[in-house]
């Protein structure tokens, strides 16, 4: 049995604000002027909270859970700023396309580690737990691969060197693996991809036991998209984790993607963390974004600053949700306008470097 829990020792119960009844209470004359400049420094001190209450890493160490971005390899490497702030804000990091397939074993057995090398040394520099993404995924995935006509025991073959190849050469450095990434559809059937339609459903259970082979020690997730709320994707998430467990397959948690539209948190989100929870799982927002109908207006934009809050609350509020990683850190690297033309502006900070809103609610909500 792989050890289960994700082994933070933090206890999330801590002290309750003081109810603030006095400030309700009705006065009047001088005691009123008093109270209301009373109030308004207490306002202003509320509505300064970035400087005032340290970086994001900061805050989320307080609470026990992480908080993540994904890094591009030409942003890292070109962008100083965009470097400053990944480690400044960031305790935990995943490499938004260095460690893909294609990235990694663009041909048989010829494996490029450039840019996944220099993405884990950032990470070390930083202090920063890394997320591995990802190992088994349709997409990004050479055509030797997807078109290889492969029989199963050549597949599987295949998906052991590669599994093997590239968790063992990260083996103890990383905190968590992707391991199959987006194997269901919207209605909840399985998804069509060479891994699929060769190996049956079997490959995400020998997926898993190859990553545990490979490296013992991380923590090995299944990931997708569309499975925040309750639905039948989410469902069909539930059901396979649940049949893995009973196997004794080693799956130690789900990463919930959280690509989402302005204002469309899911109400059930929670709920719908709380039961994979329930099953000995740990939970994880691994892809943050929330795109917003450009050009994006200030009302829009407190919008998603209240979306931002609403998922890093909804990760506390679960004992087993180790943390919430953001899909990159500044609007204009994301990879939303290229996929839904016409939406943009997801990320916590703005084209000048800046934070929005969304920087400041998932700042209020570590802040508690
Ligand atoms: O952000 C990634 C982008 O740069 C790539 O072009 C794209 C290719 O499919 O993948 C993006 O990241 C995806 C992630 O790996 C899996 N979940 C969806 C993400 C956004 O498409």
């Amino acid at each position: 049995m792989r050890p289960r829990g994700n082994g933070r020792a933090t206890d999330r119960g801590g002290p309750r604000r003081a109810p603030r009844t006095a400030l309700r209470r009705r006065r009047t004359g001088a005691a009123a002027a008093l109270s209301i400049a009373l109030s308004a420094a207490l306002a202003v001190t509320a509505q300064a909270p970035a400087q005032a209450q340290g970086t994001l890493r900061d805050l989320a160490e307080a609470r026990g859970v992480e908080i993540g971005a994904a890094l591009g390899a030409d942003h890292l490497s070109g962008d100083p700023e965009f470097a400053r702030l990944a480690g400044a804000e960031f305790n935990a990091a995943t490499a938004e396309n260095a460690m893909k397939w294609d990235a990694l074993q663009p041909s048989r057995g010829q494996f490029n580690w450039g840019n996944a090398d220099s993405f884990m040394a950032s990470a070390r520099a930083d202090g920063q737990a890394v997320r591995g993404h990802t190992l088994v995924w349709h997409s990004q995935l050479p055509s030797w691969v997807s078109d290889g006509g492969f029989s199963p025991d050549q597949l599987r073959t295949v998906m052991g060197e590669h599994i093997g190849t590239v968790a063992g050469r990260y083996a103890g450095q990383v905190a968590y693996w992707d391991v199959a990434n987006e194997i269901f559809l919207e209605d909840g059937s399985w998804r069509g991809s060479v891994f699929y339609d060769t190996l049956g459903e079997g490959f995400v259970a020998d997926a898993l036991r190859m990553a545990d082979q490979a490296d013992p020690n991380a923590k090995l997730y299944l990931n997708d998209y569309n499975i925040e709320g309750i639905n039948p994707k989410s469902d069909a998430y539930y059901d396979l984790a649940r049949s893995l467990l009973e196997q004794g397959v080693p799956l130690d948690g789900i990463g919930m993607q959280t690509h989402l539209i302005n204002g469309q948190v899911p109400h059930d989100m929670r709920q719908n963390m709380q039961r994979f929870a329930d099953l000995g799982l740990d939970v994880a927002v691994t892809e943050l974004d929330v795109r917003i109908q450009m050009p994006a207006d200030q009302g829009e934009l407190q919008q998603q600053g209240q979306d931002y809050r609403a998922v890093m609350e909804n990760c506390l509020a679960v004992d087993r949700c180790v943390g919430v990683t953001v899909w990159g850190i500044v609007d204009q690297y994301s990879w939303v306008p290229d996929v839904f033309p016409g939406y943009g502006a997801p990320l916590p900070f703005n084209e000048q470097y800046r934070p929005k809103p969304a920087y400041y609610g998932l700042q209020q909500a570590l802040a508690g």
